[in-house]
């Protein structure tokens, strides 16, 4: 009645903005992910005939009673699957650096559902993993598979034909992401209040679902040509037209600061010296960028002279889930 599991995090290169059912966390369109390396959680879950409540330890601490509302609700799922009415008891280590904008809910639903399906004694294939931890973040579904990895939308109601799948292996292709974390103050606008306004109000929305139909399918042709410069150049397009939907949206918003445009300007700078790099950003004003291994050490130095950045992490692409 006890599993623990380790999963990393996911950096998109097609993003997922938009849900069109926001109970079930379906979204409005595929994304493509590469798996991180370097960051993760690690969860253990035991299910107790004893316990009167569920327990959650975060980082060593009990955590706020908003966290274990949320982490209760999932494993209510969990439970329901099982038919088996026991509480657990909740234990989360997280090596995922909050500042550095990676979310953490996706190693940390993707880690979670692993260790509580195992714990209560269901077997579930990686795919209906994938489904289940897509019920905490979206994000968390593409975090169950290592390398390259697509969450496909669906279309069913009932979100049985939405979840993430590998499109190929970590080995396959050595890709490297740098973390670039830049100065900030501003207070963000959560992903999920950032996404659902977009869907509500931006008249750019309906462009950005014609425009990654075809990023899709443009990166799908890098990926299996091993095209980097291909690959660069969709996914950077790709995180603008994200980023400029938000422009449109209504009260407008912006995720990016005066650091992040910096980091962005130097990154297309070093093109024009010949330095293959590409920029992709999340809901928040930290920037990663996409290089080949050859040329990390040069977008580092480059990348670490500006006073704006304050720490560049280095990750390799990373593996799925593994039970501990
Ligand atoms: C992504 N983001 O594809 C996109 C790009 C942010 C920008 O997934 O509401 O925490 O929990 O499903 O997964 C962050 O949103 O949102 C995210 P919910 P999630 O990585």
């Amino acid at each position: 009645m006890k599993a623990t599991v380790k999963a990393h995090t996911n950096i998109a290169l097609i993003k997922y903005w938009g849900k069109r059912d926001e109970a079930l966390f379906l979204p409005t369109n595929n994304s493509l992910s590469v798996t991180l390396d370097k960051f993760y959680t690690i969860t253990t879950v035991e299910f107790l005939p004893a316990l009167q409540a569920d327990e959650f330890y975060f980082n060593g601490e009990l955590a706020e009673e908003k966290e274990l509302m949320k982490i209760s609700a999932f494993l209510d799922r969990v439970r329901a699957n099982a038919k088996k009415p026991m509480y657990a008891c909740v234990k989360s280590q997280n090596h995922v650096p909050t500042a550095a904008g990676f979310a953490s809910s996706a190693s940390g639903y993707a880690a979670l559902a692993a260790a509580s399906a195992k714990a209560i004694g269901l077997q579930l294939t990686d795919r209906e993993l994938s489904q289940l931890a897509r019920q905490g973040s979206g994000s968390a579904s593409r975090s169950i598979f290592g390398g390259y990895v697509e969450w496909e939308k669906g279309s069913n109601a009932d979100g049985s034909d939405c979840y993430a799948q590998q499109i190929l292996d970590k080995d396959a292709w050595d890709l490297r992401i740098l973390s670039v974390e830049v100065t900030t103050k501003a207070k963000k606008v959560l992903s999920r209040e950032g996404m659902k306004r977009t869907v509500q109000t931006s008249p750019f929305f309906a462009g950005w679902l014609e425009a990654v139909e075809q990023d899709l399918i443009a990166i799908k042709e890098a990926i299996n040509e091993r095209d980097f410069t291909k690959l660069g150049q969709v996914v950077e397009a790709n995180a603008l037209k994200m980023h400029a939907t938000t422009l449109g949206a209504n009260p407008p918003f912006m995720y990016w600061q005066s650091a992040t445009v910096e980091v962005m300007q130097e990154v297309q700078a070093l093109r024009e010296k010949g330095v293959e790099a590409y920029f992709t950003i999340d809901a928040g004003p930290n920037v990663k960028i996409v290089c080949r291994p050859e040329e990390e050490q040069v977008i580092h130095e480059s990348l670490e002279t500006l006073p704006v950045v304050q720490q560049i992490h280095h990750c390799r692409i990373g593996p799925g889930i593994t039970y501990l």
